[in-house]
């Protein structure tokens, strides 16, 4: 054997009908792309946003990283690669916390805003992670603890301190607050259905077709570039209108 067989032996075969081997690649390439743009496209904007922009970074590049990983390791095992998705989740959901902070700060946010959103997403993440990975018979238990502290994180944003501070702020801050509301209430209801398709419970059946990992994909694809995608246009906004 030379040099070049062993180097094509170690890369493992992909079948044309894995489609979480082909989510897992395409979600590693899409992350690592984000991350360049978001990076790259920092230094062109006013200073207050910059900060934004790099936490939109370094959220694309923690994922791209990690899905490095989860790619290797499906390709070996053929199994979820559970642990590293929830360090993934546990480092880049925190993050998201952040960037509703970074966003409000002009309006007057406290950090005891970004500490409660932090707090309630470290909660939903361990009882998610209870539920899938440690106690799997009673996942549905886990589940409903993690969903609820789901809501209360829905609830905050939408009606609560963070929804008076965007008002407040007005102008390009509102809307992208409000977009990435949205974000939180639809994006993230993507991976509870996840969850439902690789856990056994009441909801057994419902989701039986569809493998968790590829809709734990789209949904990270969704919600880290695309919420990004949103703090940049919230950059380009009010560096253009001046009005933030
Ligand atoms: C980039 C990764 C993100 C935005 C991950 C978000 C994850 C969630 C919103 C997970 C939520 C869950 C529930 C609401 C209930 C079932 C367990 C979880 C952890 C899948």
């Amino acid at each position: 054997m030379n040099i070049f067989s062993i180097a094509i032996a170690d890369v493992a075969k992909i079948a044309t009908d894995d489609y979480v081997g082909f989510t897992f690649f395409v979600g590693c390439m899409a992350m690592m792309a984000a991350s360049a743009f978001f990076f790259l496209s920092m230094n062109s904007f006013d200073k207050k946003w910059r900060t934004s922009i790099l936490v939109s970074g370094l959220i694309t590049f923690i994922a791209a990283v990690h899905y490095w990983y989860m790619r290797d390791y499906w390709a070996a095992h053929a199994e979820s690669p559970t642990f590293f998705r929830y360090v993934d989740w546990i480092l880049t959901v925190p993050l998201m916390c952040v960037e509703f902070y970074l966003i409000l700060k002009v309006a007057g946010a406290k950090k005891s805003l970004m500490w409660r959103l932090i707090f309630l997403s470290v909660i939903m993440l361990v009882t998610g992670y209870f539920g899938e990975a440690v106690y799997r018979d009673q996942a549905q238990i886990w589940g409903l603890i993690s969903g609820i502290a789901y809501f209360v994180i829905v609830y905050d944003i939408w009606m609560g301190q963070a929804k008076k501070l965007a008002v407040q702020a007005g102008g390009a801050v509102l809307k992208a607050h409000k977009t990435l509301c949205w974000f939180v209430l639809v994006g993230w209801a993507i991976y509870p259905i996840g969850y439902m398709a690789g856990t056994p419970g009441w909801y057994d059946g419902i989701f039986g077709g569809l493998a968790m990992d590829v809709i734990y994909n789209i949904g990270d694809a969704v919600n880290k570039i695309g919420f990004g995608l949103v703090v940049y246009g919230a950059a380009v906004a009010a560096s253009s209108s001046a009005d933030a």
